[in-house]
């Protein structure tokens, strides 16, 4: 016959086990989210000017991801949630007019200068001077840096400046297109004459399609004579993939 004293360890080590059980179980359940995880709804984005492509090129800039969890990421492929609002901040160290913008190395398409496809039809520019801001462009609302939606620069489109020999004030785009060449989303990165040199710009967009789509810069920053070489046409440079699910 079981003494008392061992029935009451019997049940107590039945008990414990169990336990362990349902925690391992409960543990199993709760480390397995991240396998499904939520996509970001936060893009963060870094332009660098001078990174080293090969060789014969030498360097070409740059786009890179910033991942959620800070690591510095390819922008190859980007993955982003559809139906959201998804904010995107590009922090971009570049700067130079564009004396082109379009799908080729003479076009001068003013639609990539436009903001296209956010939340307001504007994107935020931090970090302009405010007086040289103030002698080129309307819609300055910009003072101070505070990094907060709403007291940037709202922009909807970059200018021309400098007469005929001038160019576009921007740096690079980030644009989004639909498998038929649509534009999903253009966000013209304010590079210009900044004099302060480089800027941070914030914006706020929905991508409500799912599927695979191409993103391109639109200011033919690579190699070659068009200027459609090196970054312009390799993933993780000025092109890739965004995959909206
Ligand atoms: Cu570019």
């Amino acid at each position: 016959m079981i003494s008392e004293k061992t029935l009451y360890a019997l049940i107590a080590t039945i008990v414990l086990v169990g336990g362990i059980g349902i925690g391992a179980a409960y543990y199993h359940e709760v480390s397995a989210v991240p396998t499904t995880q939520e996509l970001s709804s936060s893009l963060t984005m870094i332009v660098t000017p001078n990174v080293w492509f090969n060789n014969s090129t030498g360097t070409q800039p740059a786009f890179f991801v910033v991942e959620p969890n800070g690591q510095l990421a390819s922008s190859a492929t980007i993955k982003l949630p559809a139906h959201t609002l998804i904010t995107l901040t590009i922090i971009d160290y570049d700067g130079a007019l564009a004396a082109n913008l379009g799908s080729n190395g003479t076009s001068n398409n003013s639609t990539y200068a436009k903001v296209i496809g956010t939340v307001g039809g504007t994107e935020y520019v931090y970090n302009g001077s405010s007086s040289y801001i103030n002698a080129t462009l309307s819609g300055n609302s910009s003072n101070n840096i505070a990094i907060q939606k709403g007291i940037g620069w709202a922009v909807s489109s970059m200018p021309w400046v400098g007469g005929a020999s001038g160019g576009w004030e921007v740096s690079h785009t980030f644009t989004i297109t639909s498998q038929s060449g649509q534009i999903l989303l253009n966000i013209p990165s304010f590079g210009g004459t900044n004099p302060s040199g480089g800027t941070v710009t914030v914006t706020q967009f929905y991508l409500n399609t799912t599927g695979s789509f191409n993103w391109q810069c639109f200011v033919p920053c690579g190699s070659s004579s068009s200027g459609w070489d090196g970054a312009m046409s390799t993933p993780g440079w000025m092109m890739g993939t965004v995959q909206v699910s």
